[in-house]
């Protein structure tokens, strides 16, 4: 496709999402932009290059929280723009597992070998590699550059505008996508549904990854949850916070949401 087609195709679809092969190379690497790889794919944002400090330097957090240490990502990657849609998901698995049926609503209840499978199909159908982010990768996305306990502050008032949580969720979930998004356009990071992480769980981060990578495999271990759900309360919403589940387990407050190595 000649380089004006592209231009004219994207003035057309103008801020909205860019669908195809020739928007989203043209865009792969830009920071903020918003792309599908195909129509019934979860719509991806490109997240920048950088660095963070991850975990936490609070002396009252908990021990598998710490030590605290910066994590470079040398290249920018995409992530969800929301968590895995019933929608989405049903339209690659077939089926529809959740407990609270909505094509908008996240999907709950996947085990973490279930995802394992979603990212599996949709790297098939588009041939990108798709997989569930690594604990950094959500971790650096969720706070967006913020380095506050919480969302943008230590505010604990913030939460109605960013997360559902146990307080105002009527403790169910919620269509994705209703509260602001964060400062790398994401929404519901924090709460609705607690997301699966590609991580292996271990209870501290002494010799983590520092290059964005995951935890690396060890058999039968745990897996990584992250971010709250509509069922918790305050503590559970920093983006510090971890948790665990069996990768063969799956529970109504926990879901998860995509990433993408670029280009
Ligand atoms: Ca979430």
């Amino acid at each position: 496709m000649a380089v004006s087609t592209v231009v004219k195709y994207l003035s057309v679809i103008g801020a909205g999402v860019a669908f195809g092969v020739a928007a989203s190379s043209l865009h792969a690497q830009a920071p903020g932009t918003a792309f599908k790889d195909c129509p019934e794919c979860p719509e991806m944002v490109v997240v920048p290059a950088g660095s963070f400090l991850m975990g936490s330097a609070n002396p009252a957090a908990p021990a598998y929280e710490k030590p605290q240490h910066r994590v470079t990502f040398a290249t920018p990657f995409a992530i969800g723009k929301y968590e895995v849609t019933q929608a989405e998901w049903t339209a690659m698995m077939m089926e529809n597992l959740s407990g609270y049926p909505g094509p908008r609503r996240p999907v709950d209840g996947p085990t973490w070998t279930e995802a394992q499978e979603f990212v599996r199909r949709l790297s098939m159908k588009t041939g990108k590699q798709y997989r569930l982010p690594s604990e950094a990768e959500w971790e650096y996305a969720a706070r967006a550059g913020s380095t506050s306990d919480y969302l943008t502050s230590n505010d604990t008032a913030e939460f109605n505008r960013y997360a559902w949580y146990s307080q105002n969720s009527a403790k169910t979930t919620q269509l994705v996508g209703q509260k602001q998004a964060n400062s790398f356009g994401l929404h519901d990071v924090i709460g609705n549904v607690y997301e699966w992480m590609q991580d292996c769980y271990i209870d501290h981060h002494k010799g983590a990854p520092t290059d964005g990578s995951a935890v690396p495999e060890t058999a039968g271990c745990p897996r990584v949850v992250k971010g709250g759900s509509y069922f918790s309360g305050p503590q559970n919403l920093m983006p510090s916070d971890r948790g665990r589940f069996r990768a063969d387990s799956g529970d109504v407050t926990l879901g998860f949401r995509v990433a993408r190595t670029l280009p």
